[in-house]
């Protein structure tokens, strides 16, 4: 009896949850003790962060040590202010507060150092607009409006579109071979900046940029990876919905669900009708996205990358549900092979092209997407084998740890800012119905941000 419970239990970790009836329509779950589950292991593993790391950028869960993002050398709390909103929707209000003060004290953004536009915007300016979200303190507000003044300079090239790095206090820019995620994930933050100060002009840069990426589709109506932003030059030929292009997609349709701006429903409308067309891809009964030529549209490989595990929560937002589920659930039934999603995947043998995992949140995302769609149990349950994994995975001495091997499950020893914004996030409004979130009108950003629905 042992043995079968023990084999029982593994299966379900696995994700095989639809071998058992109760359990596949969610109802032998107690969602809301799960949800609680989530909460206290995000008090474990801020309470880590807090005695061994606190203000530092990324944490290292292992060894207990730390490592500067997106500087070089230097700390902005980043993983700190990742985690602020997660913690507020939680109600560990008192960690909220904890972290509040350190931000009013600490964050000074007045650093000569270079940053990723892209990551600076996604992760900090996000993370500060989503504390002033969950709380309404003006000092966020303001820190995340001197950030983005100090990113702004990157977007001043011929084309509109922003260099990738920038000095912060110089304001000195630096490589203009861009993409379409780097170029065009900036209308949620900057926007969001508008209209909050009435100053359109974060949102003008933000939507410029996104349009002249747009204006350089082919003729198939595909964007390449690869474009030097002084000339507006592809550099590549690759199509691909996996990085570096993926959250320039998601920015479309943000763009149109935060703003109600119709010319972001209509580029993304433009851009996925080709998508669909070209880079569908069947094997075994299962749904991939293959990169394809963007002029011809000739698939180049059979190779996945787990993160674009997202981008069936985000068909299913525009409207393509049927197959967005159905790309989620390709990725489901690898999750069920390895317990953890390898980062690179190749349908075509069945077998990882890369084994590690940068404890990614993506299949998660999807799920919770999904499920504040169509309310499915089998969502939920996605969710919750994603979490109860990484529970037996990559828990660690003081925090959840990234993994080296996928297959072995070894460990690693690294957790990225966005483990404290995204999954916990996902998973904890997926199980636990919780008042301080509108469940029916919200907008989370590529980094998990709550930039609306928190209730106060
Ligand atoms: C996050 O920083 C964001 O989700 C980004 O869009 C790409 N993926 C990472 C996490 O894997």
């Amino acid at each position: 009896m042992k043995t079968l419970l023990t084999r029982r239990q593994a299966a379900l970790a696995l994700g095989a949850v639809a071998a058992t009836p109760a359990l596949a329509r969610g109802n032998a779950i107690d969602w809301h003790a799960l949800g609680e589950d989530v909460k206290n292991e995000m008090r474990w593993a801020w309470a880590n962060y807090r005695e061994h790391a606190w203000g530092k950028d990324d944490f290292k869960p292992v060894s207990g040590g730390n490592r500067s993002f997106p500087l070089k050398d230097h700390h902005l709390g980043l993983s700190l202010i990742e985690a602020m909103d997660t913690l507020w929707v939680m109600g560990l209000d008192q960690e909220f507060a904890d972290a509040l003060g350190w931000v009013k004290a600490n964050a000074d953004f007045d650093v000569d150092g270079e940053v990723s536009v892209f990551e600076t915007e996604i992760r900090l300016v996000g993370g500060l607009l989503s504390a002033h979200h969950a709380c309404g303190d003006p000092v966020l507000l303001a820190k995340a409006r001197d950030l983005a003044d100090r990113l702004l300079p990157a977007f001043d090239t011929p084309t509109g579109m922003p260099y990738r790095y920038v000095n912060l206090r110089t304001k000195a820019v630096r490589d203009p071979i861009s993409n379409p995620a780097e170029v065009g994930t900036h209308i949620a933050e900057l926007g969001t900046i508008s209209t909050l100060t009435g100053d359109r002009k974060y949102y003008d840069a933000a939507k410029r940029a996104m349009v002249a990426m747009y204006d350089r589709r082919s003729k198939a109506g595909l964007l390449a990876d690869t474009i030097d932003v002084r000339t507006g030059q592809w550099g590549s030929r690759r199509a691909t919905i996996a990085p570096p292009s993926d959250s320039y997609y998601e920015y479309c349709w943000d763009g149109w669900q935060l703003f109600g701006d119709h010319d972001f429903k209509a580029m993304y409308d433009t851009l996925t009708a080709p998508i669909l067309r070209h880079q569908i891809a069947h094997a075994n009964g299962q749904l991939w996205f293959v990169d394809v030529d963007f002029e011809t549209g000739k698939q180049l490989s059979t190779e996945q990358d787990e993160l674009a595990s997202f981008y069936g929560g985000l068909l299913a937002q525009g409207g393509a549900g049927a197959t967005g589920a159905a790309y989620t659930r390709a990725w489901a039934s690898v999750q069920a092979k390895y317990g953890i999603l390898p980062e690179g995947y190749d349908y075509a043998t069945g077998k990882p092209t890369y084994v590690t995992n940068a404890l990614r949140p993506e299949l998660a995302d999807a799920a919770f997407n999904h499920w504040l769609l169509d309310g499915r149990t089998e969502w939920r349950l996605l969710g919750r084998t994603h979490f109860l994994n990484m529970k037996r995975w990559n828990r660690a001495r003081y925090g959840y740890t990234d993994m080296a091997n996928v297959v072995t499950k070894a460990q690693a020893d690294h957790c990225p800012g966005y483990w404290w914004s995204e999954q916990m996030k996902y998973y904890y409004l997926l199980f636990s119905d919780t008042k301080r979130f509108d469940y029916k009108d919200n907008y989370l950003s590529t980094e998990g941000n709550v930039l609306k629905g928190f209730r106060r």
